[in-house]
C-alpha cells in the first residue's frame, strides 16, 4: 500500500481510512490566510511563489488534509494569451470577448505559460509530509471560455450560450486554443511536482446533453488523452451538472467530483472499480458548527464504500465557516475504522 490515501483511491486501492482534502481550503475561513490578505492582494499572493507556497501550506499545518491544491485561479494561465484580467473578487476580464477576429489574434503557441506557478509547486512540494499529495489545476475550456467572453461571473452566462449560437465555428477555435493552453500548463505542473490534475469544469451545467457533445466532449478528451502519458490521475469536477455526470465518466478519468446535489452513492455503484468519485457534503452544513457537520459526515460516510472514495466538500468552503467543523470533519474521518 502506497502512503498516498489520495492516489490509493484513485487507483481504487485500499486505505487505512479515506484520503480528505478540501475545495477552497487556503481561504477567508483562516485568520492566517485573512491576515495574508490584508496587506496583499490575491495576484500579489498567487503570483509570488513565497506567498502562495506560504497559503497553499497553511491549511495543512492546522487540519491532517492528505493533500494540497496549489494557491492559483483557474483563470491564471490566460495570461499566456495576452489576456489581462484581475479579481474583484471574482475574475474580471479586461477586453471580453465579443467577436470572431478577437479570438483569430489569440496566439496559439506558448513559450511557459505561468512560471510564477511551477515556482510555487516547487515551493510546496518540498515542504509535504510523504503521504500528501500535491495537486495542480485548472479551468476546462468552456468554463474558461464562459469567463472570457462574459467578462466576469455570472448567473448562467448567457453571452457565451449567444456567441455558440452565432460564431460555432469560432467558438471552436477558441475552445481549441485554451484547449493547447491548458495541455501545456498541466504538464508544467506536472513536471513541477503536480501528483494529480483536477479540471473544473464549474459551469458545464449550463449545457443539454447535445451541446456538451459539441462544446465539451472533444476538447476535454483531447486533454485527458494527452495527460495519459505523463501517468497522473486526472479528476473532473463539475458543478450542478446532475445530467451530465455519466457523460463526464465515460472520459478516461481517474474521479468524478461532483456537487451535493448528486447522489454519491448511487453514482458510485454505478462507476464500481472504474473511477474514483470525490465529494460532497454541503458546504453551508459546516456553517451549524461541528456537532451537526459530524452527523451528515457520518452519514453520508456510511452511504459510501471507503474504496474510491475521497471525502470532499461539494463545493468550495464557505468564508464564515467555523474552524471547528473542519476538526469536526477531520476526526470523522480518523475515527472510521
Ligand atoms: O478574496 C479572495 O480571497 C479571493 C477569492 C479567490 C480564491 C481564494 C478567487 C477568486 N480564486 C481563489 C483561488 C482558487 N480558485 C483556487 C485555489 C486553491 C484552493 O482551492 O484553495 C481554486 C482551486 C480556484 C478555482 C476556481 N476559480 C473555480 C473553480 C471552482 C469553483 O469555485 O467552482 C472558479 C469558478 C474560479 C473563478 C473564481 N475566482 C475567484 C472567485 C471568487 C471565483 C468564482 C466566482 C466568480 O465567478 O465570480
Amino acid at each position: 500500500m502506497n502512503n498516498k490515501r489520495l492516489l490509493n483511491a484513485l487507483n481504487l486501492k485500499e486505505n487505512d481510512h479515506r484520503p480528505i482534502w478540501i475545495m477552497r481550503q487556503a481561504g477567508r475561513y483562516l485568520p492566517e490566510y485573512r491576515k495574508v490578505r490584508e496587506k496583499y492582494s490575491f495576484r500579489e499572493v498567487s503570483e509570488t511563489p513565497e506567498l502562495a507556497a506560504e497559503v497553499t501550506l497553511q491549511p495543512l499545518k492546522r487540519f491532517e488534509f492528505d493533500a494540497s491544491i496549489i494557491f492559483a485561479d483557474i483563470i491564471t494561465p490566460l495570461k499566456a494569451m495576452n489576456i489581462n484580467f484581475d479579481f474583484s473578487p471574482g475574475p474580471i476580464i479586461e477586453n471580453p470577448i465579443n467577436n470572431p477576429r478577437q479570438i483569430d489574434a489569440l496566439p496559439d503557441k506558448f513559450y511557459e505559460v505561468a512560471p510564477e506557478v511551477q515556482a510555487s509547486l516547487k515551493l510546496v512540494k518540498s515542504e509535504l509530509k510523504s503521504h500528501q499529495t500535491l495537486i495542480g489545476f485548472g479551468g476546462a475550456p468552456w468554463t474558461l471560455a464562459a469567463y472570457l467572453i462574459q467578462g466576469k461571473g455570472q448567473k448562467d452566462f448567457p453571452a457565451i450560450r449567444r456567441f455558440a449560437s452565432e460564431h460555432p465555428e469560432s467558438l471552436q477555435s477558441l475552445l481549441t486554443k485554451l484547449s493547447d493552453l491548458s495541455i501545456q500548463y498541466f504538464k508544467e505542473q506536472i513536471d513541477s511536482g503536480a501528483e494529480v490534475i483536477q479540471i473544473f469544469d464549474s459551469w458545464a451545467g449550463l449545457l443539454s446533453i447535445k451541446d456538451w457533445q459539441t462544446w465539451i466532449q472533444p476538447h476535454l478528451l483531447h486533454i485527458v488523452s494527452a495527460l495519459k502519458a505523463s501517468n497522473i490521475p486526472v479528476i473532473l469536477f463539475l458543478q450542478n451538472a446532475n445530467h451530465l455526470v455519466e457523460y463526464y465518466c465515460e472520459l478516461p478519468i481517474s474521479g468524478i467530483g461532483v456537487d451535493w446535489r448528486v447522489d454519491l452513492s448511487k453514482l458510485q455503484s454505478k462507476l464500481k472499480d472504474h473511477i474514483a468519485v470525490q465529494g460532497n457534503l454541503d458546504p453551508a452544513i459546516l456553517l451549524a458548527g461541528p456537532e451537526i457537520t459530524k452527523k451528515y459526515a457520518i452519514n453520508l460516510l456510511n452511504s459510501i464504500d471507503p474504496k474510491g472514495h475521497i471525502m470532499n466538500l461539494g463545493h468550495g468552503i464557505l468564508p464564515n465557516t467555523p474552524i471547528e467543523s473542519v476538526h469536526a470533519l477531520i476526526e470523522v474521518i480518523k475515527n472510521e475504522r
